[in-house]
């Protein structure tokens, strides 16, 4: 064992942020290395090496290499299963593992919507309201999932690493929770978290595109 724990992200990447609050809550040592997309290092011979898709994040802890969010964090909570992302029993468990799956949902309708703004920057605002429409009847569903605690019940669990980073997105790239009352609520007590505050403020502190994507959502 050298100890070596790397995770490789970039600041404006929701999938980065899952393996960053997951490394932090599980009061990991880690070094965050941000990997520069305008300056093609996620398409250099050594990154690719580490992750062949030439995404972010990816996580080197010692010897292992962990591509995929969600993948590192299992990966995680599996190596360091204390402080558990999986609390109660296998009642929660069954909804924890749901929710962390379904969080691929917000996720792709998140980037999908991302790319579509960034590649269309003349788009009608009837083609953008359509789109955000798409991520709005999403959001409906987890509107009616959150509680009064967090995504998967009372406590904070692997649901939350996976679904907070894409929920938060909508409100860090510019966009408005207005019509969520219990996701607005959801995410004020996630920042909250100091594992969650670190991602926000690198990003916010970045020059990362992206500020005002979401506008008018
Ligand atoms: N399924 C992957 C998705 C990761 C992903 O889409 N990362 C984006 C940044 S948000 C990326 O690295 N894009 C660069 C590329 O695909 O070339 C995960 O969950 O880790």
């Amino acid at each position: 064992m050298t100890g070596k724990r790397v995770l490789y992200w970039a600041t404006g990447s929701p999938p980065s942020w899952r393996g960053r609050i997951a490394l932090e809550e599980k009061g990991l040592e880690y070094t965050a290395k941000l990997v520069n997309f305008a300056e093609g290092e996620n398409r250099s011979p050594e990154y690719l090496k580490l992750n062949p898709r030439g995404q972010v994040p990816t996580l080197v802890d010692d010897d292992i290499i962990v591509n995929e969010s969600l993948g590192i964090d299992l990966y995680l909570q599996d190596a360091y299963p204390e402080p558990s992302f999986l609390p109660g029993g296998k009642e929660v468990h069954a909804r924890v593992y749901q929710r962390f799956q379904e969080s691929q949902n917000v996720l792709a309708k998140l980037i999908e919507i991302m790319h579509f703004k960034m590649r269309h920057t003349n788009a009608s605002e009837a083609e953008v309201k359509e789109k955000y429409q798409v991520l709005k009847d999403e959001l409906k569903f987890w509107e009616s999932y959150v509680g009064d605690g967090y995504m998967a019940g009372p406590d904070f669990s692997l649901a939350d690493v996976a679904v907070g980073p894409p929920i938060l997105g909508v409100k860090l790239f510019g966009g408005s929770l207005e019509a969520f009352p219990k996701l607005a609520k959801y995410t004020e007590k996630i920042e909250a978290c100091p594992s969650f505050q670190r991602v926000c403020e690198a990003y916010k502190n970045s020059n990362c595109l992206g500020k005002e994507l979401l506008s008018g959502f």
